[in-house]
């Protein structure tokens, strides 16, 4: 496999004879825009290597995360449960959807991770982190599509952005598992943009425009980027929500952990397709508000096409 240079920023990874993109960050930022805006079209997934995030800042937090799994189960119910924010084992959301896993998740505003504890800081410093990324990879994206520098990253960096962290522990096999399990079931992701890293087992899976699962190949040092709901109605569905899917663990002595932040507006924001992305053809969905959307995604299954309600018709 070809490692990608400052002359080539991207490289593709092989699997099943289908290429993901895996773009290299410290590229030219005009080549890179390009490649990430072809990916988003494309799949609405890529990876992306020489992101800048120190191994300290992710070690950290992955190691506070395993140390947090790893707590007897009444341990970890006095965090209260994820009614949206919380701890949660096997029911995901509110509408009885279930999978193999635990997990944690957090709000990200700064109010709400004060910093009081060693948890509470790590999370912290691992949010301003990946949140910045997040922002650069949209400002790359706005630069590929020719439009302004802020225009989607400052839905993500403004002070009541309701972005998300979310933990996800997905324990190792036990008997009753079997091959095709399902640890988190197909969905896409409501929000703008999702950044996920996970430690070196395999389970994250795509969903290819053909109807075929593509596994991603776990890799410690990339995040995966895909693009949410938000971005796909932003660019009146030039962008692809990927549909993907986690599935249940089946090795034996090892955790998969994946940490995933959400990038979403604050709660009243706007959201429609800009004129300037519209150019000569007519919106696809209606102009709503995130706090709609958000009303609308958790009275619903994990598994709907959520931006199917929001469609003009
Ligand atoms: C999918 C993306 C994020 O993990 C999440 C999930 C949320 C939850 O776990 O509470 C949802 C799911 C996600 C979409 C549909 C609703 C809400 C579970 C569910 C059945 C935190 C999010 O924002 O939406």
């Amino acid at each position: 496999m070809v490692v990608a240079t400052q002359v080539n920023p991207i490289r593709m990874e092989k699997i099943r004879e289908v290429d993901i993109p895996v773009i290299d960050l410290s590229c030219s930022r005009s080549k890179v825009a390009k490649l990430i805006v072809k990916a988003c079209e494309e799949y609405g997934f890529f990876k992306v290597i020489n992101h800048g995030i120190s191994h300290h800042i992710i070690k950290e937090m992955e190691d506070e995360s395993f140390e947090f799994f790893y707590k007897p189960l009444p341990e970890k119910e006095l965090v209260g449960s994820a009614n949206p924010f919380g701890y949660g084992s096997k029911n995901i959301g509110l509408s009885g959807d279930t999978g193999e896993l635990e997990y944690l998740l957090l709000p990200t505003n700064q109010n709400a991770i004060a910093q009081t504890s060693k948890f509470r800081c790590v999370v912290s410093s691992y949010v301003k982190s990946v949140r910045e990324l997040a922002c650069e990879i949209l400002e790359l994206i706005a630069k590929g599509l020719g439009v302004p520098h802020s225009l989607f990253s400052h839905l993500v960096r403004h002070f009541d952005s309701d972005s998300l962290l979310r933990l996800n522990h997905y324990p190792p096999v036990t008997h009753s598992f079997h091959h095709g399990d399902i640890g988190f079931g197909e969905h896409s992701d409501p929000q703008i943009i999702t950044l996920l890293r996970s430690n070196d087992a395999p389970g994250l899976q795509i969903s290819l425009r053909n109807g075929l699962w593509l596994p991603v190949s776990p890799d410690p040092h990339a995040f995966c980027v895909n693009i949410g709901d938000i971005l796909q109605a932003m660019t009146n569905g030039r962008f692809i929500s990927v549909r993907h899917r986690a599935m249940a663990n089946l090795l034996p002595n090892q955790s998969r952990l994946s940490m995933v932040f959400f990038g979403a507006p604050p709660p009243e924001a706007t959201i429609a397709c800009p004129p300037q992305l519209l150019k000569r053809n007519k919106p696809i969905y209606k102009t709503f508000t995130w706090s709609e959307y958000k009303s609308h995604t958790y009275a619903h299954r994990l598994g709907e096409t959520r931006l199917d309600h929001f469609k003009i018709t």
